[in-house]
């Protein structure tokens, strides 16, 4: 079965879809971990950050670019937000198509769990 992120970049899968460009979309996360919870993924299938090469340092440097632009659209620029992205097991990673977790709307703690 194809990937599910991948199935949202491509409108196949439905998804609350807040941006979306040639390179990047983002989404809000189906488990709510905060009040603004926005995933931004590169539309090429990267498995996580561990897979990314010297080639697509530009598309991920990119997402970095869209988070800023989706928190100042989504009102949580000022207040500020946390960028999060997740590999592995130990790192917690659940879907394995390279994704950042935009977190806001609350105050985060550190270090986190
Ligand atoms: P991670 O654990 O870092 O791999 O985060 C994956 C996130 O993806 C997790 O918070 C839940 C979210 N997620 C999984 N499946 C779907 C889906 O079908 N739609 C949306 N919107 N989010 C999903």
């Amino acid at each position: 079965m194809a990937c599910v992120f991948c199935q949202i970049a491509a409108h196949e899968l439905d998804a609350r879809i807040v941006y979306e460009d040639e390179s990047a979309v983002a989404f809000y996360d189906i488990l709510q971990a905060a009040p603004v919870h926005i995933l931004v993924i590169p539309r090429q299938h990267i498995t996580g950050p561990l897979d990314v090469d010297g080639t697509q340092e530009q598309a991920i440097g990119h997402l970095i670019a869209v988070a800023a632009h989706i928190a100042r659209q989504e009102g949580i620029a000022e207040s500020g937000y946390r960028l999060v992205t997740n590999q592995g097991r130990d790192g917690g990673q659940s879907v394995f198509h390279l994704h950042v977790h935009i977190l806001g709307g609350r105050r985060m703690s550190w270090p986190p769990g």
